[in-house]
């Protein structure tokens, strides 16, 4: 009899939740902010983001670890209309990765108005059968948030939709809920220590074209790739990297040299900064300059710089 009402008094124990994991695929126009989106739900960097658009060049995989679940990001290159074979594949990347995905979410820049690409990207979200919800950035730049989000809205029929600034953090919280109690019940994909898929390699040629990005001006940066060409480990302390940067052109080359090599430090130095911070020690980075003619619309260069053309079904 006591136990009975001390049992009803407690209520009935809840029922244990279910552990979810799927995948989220960030779909949007370039610079609306799908990088600066994923480092900020991770709390590290994992991908490179810049003022510039189109600095994401392939699909990147961040995965957030929750006692309940498990949310697999994938950032996409940012869809616009290419010109050149590499742009074609990126677009074309992001593009599949839609279908395969649990839930889209559409990464609009809410401080400017719906472009173009805006449009075609909701397009993409309304013929696949994947629920897309439209994630409104940089609200932080607005004064009403949902007088910005309306015209996106009006591009599709999103069932859910959120106004949030990846820089600040807001919204954040109540975005990745929400996620995660919209994925499939299921098991973990990755171990509990993974946070991304992106071999140390290319995360160090990000960095360094990262740097490129930010200190070039606006046509150079489109044309370079990064090729990391050694990593050593020298010491418990030291590791030697030297890396390409890979430009189309002999002008371009002198460009990111710079008078004296001035351009060329000033990279290096910014890119060894943050490589060490990276690592937690010394890094010792040879940068080197090369020209490979138009290897944007070459398909034995685009092959080797890790462009290789996505699988068909
Ligand atoms: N004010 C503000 N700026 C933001 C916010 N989120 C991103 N940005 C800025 O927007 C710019 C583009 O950010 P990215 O994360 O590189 O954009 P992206 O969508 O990944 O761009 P692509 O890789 O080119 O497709 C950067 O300068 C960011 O700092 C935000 O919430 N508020
Ligand atoms: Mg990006």
């Amino acid at each position: 009899m006591t136990d009975e009402v001390q049992a009803s008094a407690a209520g009935p124990a809840p029922a244990p939740r279910p552990y979810r994991a799927g995948f989220v695929a960030l779909v949007g126009r370039p610079n609306v902010g799908k990088s600066t989106l994923l480092n900020a739900i991770l709390g590290r960097k994992v991908a490179i983001t810049t003022p510039k658009p189109q600095t994401t060049r392939n699909l990147i995989r961040g995965i957030y670890h929750l006692p309940e679940g498990q949310i697999i990001l994938v950032d996409t290159p940012g869809i616009h209309r290419p010109r050149t074979k590499l742009g074609e594949r990126m677009v074309r990347s992001a593009e599949s990765e839609m279908k395969d995905a649990d839930l889209l979410w559409h990464v609009v820049d809410l401080s400017r108005p719906p472009r173009p690409e805006d449009e075609r990207v909701a397009a993409l979200c309304r013929a696949v059968p994947v629920p897309a919800w439209l994630v409104g950035n940089k609200v932080d730049l607005v004064r009403d948030g949902p007088g910005a989000a309306a015209p996106y809205l009006a591009l599709g029929s999103y069932p859910r939709h959120f106004l949030i600034s990846a820089q600040s953090g807001l919204g954040l919280d109540a975005l990745v809920a929400e996620t995660l109690a919209a994925l499939p019940e299921g098991y973990p994909y990755f171990p509990e220590d993974v946070v991304t898929d992106q071999p140390e390699d290319f995360y160090v040629a990000e960095v360094v074209r990262e740097k490129v990005l930010l200190f070039l001006a606006q046509e150079i940066p489109h044309s370079v790739a990064v090729v990391v060409e050694e990593r050593t480990r020298r010491s418990e302390r030291l590791v030697y990297i030297r890396a390409a940067i890979v430009v189309e052109r002999d002008s371009q080359k002198g460009i990111v040299i710079g008078e004296g090599g001035r351009m060329l430090r000033r990279i290096g130095e910014a890119a060894r900064l943050e490589l060490e911070a990276y690592y937690g020690h010394a890094v010792y980075l040879d940068l080197w300059v090369k020209v490979r003619k138009r290897w944007r619309d070459q398909e034995e260069w685009l092959r080797r710089f890790g462009f290789s053309e996505p699988k068909r079904e």
